[in-house]
C-alpha cells in the first residue's frame, strides 16, 4: 500500500495523466537566491561595508533557498534522475558572476547529496557537481539585456518615448522628483527605479532601518514602477522584435536542445539542462514566450521545460513556474496558442517570430526610417526644390529683363532715328 501510494504520489507529482507519456529532457531557468545590494545611492546610511561580504553577494538566505530549490526538484524528478550523480545527465550552466555560482553550487547540494560510494568524506553530505561559464563578455545566452546591439538601443529609444510610458512618466512625476531629491540623485528616471527599489527591498529584509522617507507606500509605487521597468525591457513596446534580439537566443537553444532529445535514434543521455542566471533572463525568457506576468521574478523562482514523449511517438512541451516555495503545487504556464501540453512542432511554429536568424545582423540599424524621419526628409527635399526654383526664375527673369532692356535701347534709337 505505501509503495502504491509513494509511485502515484510521483506520478502526479509530474503531472501525467496517462501511463504512455514518458519524461524525457527538463530545461530549468532560475534566478539566483536573496542577495546584497548591487549599489547604493548618493545618500544611503548604509555603505558596501555594512554587508558581510560587499555588494551584490549570495546571503545564507539565498543559499537556503537554493539548496531547497534543489531539494524540490530532487523529488519532483525521482525515478528520472538517477539516485547516484551521473555527469551524462546534467549539464549546468552559470553566468559568471559569484551570487549566480553559489546559487548553483547550493541547488546541486540539494539536488545530489551523495549516496553510498560517492561519499567522499564521511559525514560531508555534499560532492563537487561541475558547473559551467564563460566570461561575462563573451555571454550571450543567459545575461540580458545584451550588450553591442544598436537596434535594440534604439528600439528602447522608441519605448521610452512611447504614449504607455510617457504616460507613466507624467503620472508619476511628483513622486519621482521626491525620490530624485531624498535619494541625492542628479536625475531619475523609470529605467533606474529598479535599482533604487533593490538597494531599499534589501536593507529592509536584512533589518536595516530605513530612511524615514521610505514609508510602506512608498515603497509599494517604488515597486510597481520597478515591475513596469522590467515590462519595458523586452514588451510593451515592439515586443516581438525586442525578444529577437534578446531572450529569443536563449529561447533558441532551449528549442536546439529539445529538437535534439527528441531526434529519433538519439543515444543522447542528458536529462536535465540547469541554467542559472537573473532576474531579467527569466524576464527575456518569458516574455519571448509571451508567459510573463509582469512581476519581477522572486529570488530562487523557476522557469521548468519538460519534454514528454507520449505513446512512444510524439513530444510534448509543458512549461511550469515555481515562483513560491511555500506553495507546493507549480504554476502551470501556456504557450499562447497551444494547449499545456504542447506539441512540440507547434511550440517551434509559435515561437518562430522571436527567434532571430542572424542576430549580429538584425542588431544592426538598417536605413528603416519612422515616419518622423520621412517627415522630416521631404521637408528638406521640398525647400532645397523651392529654393532651386525660387533661383532660376530669377535668374530667367533677369535674363528677359537685359533682353527687353537691349531692345528697348534699340527701339529707342529707331524711333530717335
Ligand atoms: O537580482 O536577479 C537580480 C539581478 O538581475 C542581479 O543579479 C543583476 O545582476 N542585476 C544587474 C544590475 C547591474
Amino acid at each position: 500500500m505505501y509503495w502504491y501510494l509513494l509511485a502515484l504520489s510521483s506520478f502526479c507529482a509530474l503531472g501525467y495523466s496517462s501511463g504512455e507519456s514518458e519524461l524525457r529532457l527538463v530545461t530549468l531557468l532560475y534566478r539566483h537566491g536573496d542577495r546584497s545590494p548591487i549599489k547604493t545611492y548618493p545618500a544611503d546610511p548604509y555603505k558596501e561595508s555594512d554587508w558581510p561580504q560587499g555588494f551584490g553577494q549570495l546571503s545564507q538566505e539565498g543559499m537556503q533557498q537554493h539548496f531547497e530549490l534543489g531539494q524540490f526538484l530532487r523529488k519532483r524528478y525521482t525515478g528520472f534522475l538517477s539516485e547516484l550523480y551521473d555527469r551524462y545527465e546534467i549539464a549546468v550552466r552559470s553566468t559568471d558572476i559569484d551570487r549566480t555560482l553559489m546559487s548553483a553550487e547550493a541547488n546541486l547540494a540539494g539536488l545530489y547529496p551523495p549516496n553510498g560510494s560517492q561519499i567522499f568524506h564521511p559525514g560531508l553530505e555534499w560532492q563537487p557537481i561541475p558547473i559551467h561559464t564563460v566570461p561575462q563578455s563573451q555571454e550571450r545566452l543567459l545575461s540580458f539585456p545584451l550588450p553591442n546591439c544598436p537596434r535594440y538601443k534604439l528600439l528602447m529609444n522608441e519605448t521610452v518615448q512611447s504614449e504607455t510610458v510617457l504616460n507613466v512618466t507624467r503620472t508619476y512625476k511628483a513622486f519621482m522628483d521626491m525620490v530624485r531629491k531624498n535619494t541625492g540623485l542628479e536625475s531619475i528616471s523609470i529605467e533606474m527605479v529598479w535599482s533604487i527599489y533593490d538597494t531599499l527591498f534589501c536593507e529592509e529584509k536584512h533589518g536595516k532601518v530605513p530612511p524615514s522617507w521610505v514609508t510602506p507606500e512608498v515603497m509599494k509605487t517604488l515597486s510597481l514602477l520597478k515591475n513596469f521597468s522590467f515590462q519595458m525591457m523586452f514588451g510593451i513596446y515592439k515586443r516581438v522584435e525586442k525578444c529577437r534580439l534578446q531572450g529569443g537566443l536563449l529561447l533558441d537553444q532551449i528549442i536546439k536542445n529539445l529538437t535534439l532529445a527528441a531526434t529519433p535514434n538519439s543515444t543522447e543521455k542528458l536529462k536535465m539542462i540547469m541554467y542559472s542566471a537573473h532576474d531579467t533572463t527569466v524576464v527575456a525568457l518569458q516574455e519571448a514566450l509571451d508567459v510573463f506576468n509582469g512581476l519581477q521574478p522572486p529570488y530562487a523562482s523557476c522557469h521548468i521545460f519538460e519534454l514528454h514523449q507520449v505513446d512512444n511517438r510524439s513530444f510534448t512541451v509543458e512549461m511550469y513556474y515555481r515562483n513560491d516555495s511555500s506553495v507546493a503545487k507549480l504554476y502551470p504556464l501556456t504557450l499562447p496558442g497551444c494547449a499545456q501540453r504542447c506539441p512540440l512542432e507547434d511550440f517551434i511554429r509559435l515561437t518562430s517570430s522571436v527567434i532571430p536568424k542572424n542576430w549580429t545582423k538584425e542588431c544592426q540599424i538598417t536605413a528603416s526610417f519612422s515616419d518622423k524621419d520621412v517627415v522630416i526628409g521631404l521637408a528638406v527635399c521640398g525647400s532645397v526644390l523651392l529654393l532651386l526654383v525660387v533661383l532660376l526664375f530669377t535668374i530667367l527673369c533677369r535674363q528677359r529683363e537685359s533682353a527687353i532692356g537691349y531692345t528697348h535701347v534699340s527701339n529707342l534709337s529707331d524711333d530717335h532715328s
